[in-house]
Order: structure tokens, then C-alpha cells, then sequence
């Protein structure tokens, strides 16, 4: 027979597991001149969005402000704000995107 400590690592007393890590959202803001075109680019691009899914997230961003381009372990979303960050500058875009935790 098992012994309550086997079938429960800890639970049944205080201690409790570790939370899952977050996850963080990635999210595109809306500003007067970037051109619609480069925004599906950078969806298409950086987000694995087809033309469809890349032009109704450009346009919530467009249209509301901001919209979530997708929802990733922290280290991804840094290296995809990075991108994108970098991408814009060296076309001379003022596209801003950010990150943030998801809950
Ligand atoms: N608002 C921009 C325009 O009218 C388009 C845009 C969409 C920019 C989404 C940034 C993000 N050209």
C-alpha cells in the first residue's frame, strides 16, 4: 500500500506547487502612419498570421487602438517586440509594439 507521502508530494501538507510560469501577450498599437500594408507584413511575418487572420488583427488595431498579435513564454515575446521594434526602424515606421503579462 502507498503511503500518503508517495501518492502526495505535498499537497496534503502546506506546501504547494510552483504556479506554471506566465505567459505574455504581445500586442500592437494603433498610430496615424504606418501603412496598413507593413502592419500585415509584420503579422504575416513575425506572427505566423495568413493574410486573413494578419489583416482582422491589423485592423482591431486600427480601428480599437491595439489588438494581441499572440500569447507566448516571456523570453519569445521579448525576442518578437525586439523584431518587430526593428523591423519598423529600419523602415522608418513609428509602429510601436509592446508585451504584457497575461493575468
Ligand atoms: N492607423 C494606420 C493607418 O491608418 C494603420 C495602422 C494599423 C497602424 C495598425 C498601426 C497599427 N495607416
Amino acid at each position: 500500500m502507498a503511503t500518503q507521502h508517495q501518492l502526495d508530494p505535498g499537497l496534503v501538507h502546506q506546501e504547494q506547487r510552483a504556479a506554471p510560469p506566465p505567459m505574455y501577450r504581445v500586442v500592437l498599437l494603433n498610430d496615424d502612419y504606418t501603412p496598413m500594408e507593413f502592419v500585415v507584413d509584420v503579422l504575416q511575418q513575425f506572427f505566423a498570421l495568413g493574410l486573413e487572420q494578419a489583416t482582422v488583427v491589423m485592423l482591431k488595431v486600427h480601428n480599437e487602438g491595439r489588438g494581441i498579435c499572440g500569447v507566448y513564454p516571456r523570453d519569445i515575446a521579448a525576442t518578437k517586440v525586439s523584431q518587430v521594434g526593428q523591423y519598423a526602424r529600419q523602415h522608418q515606421h513609428p509602429l510601436q509594439c509592446i508585451m504584457e503579462v497575461n493575468e
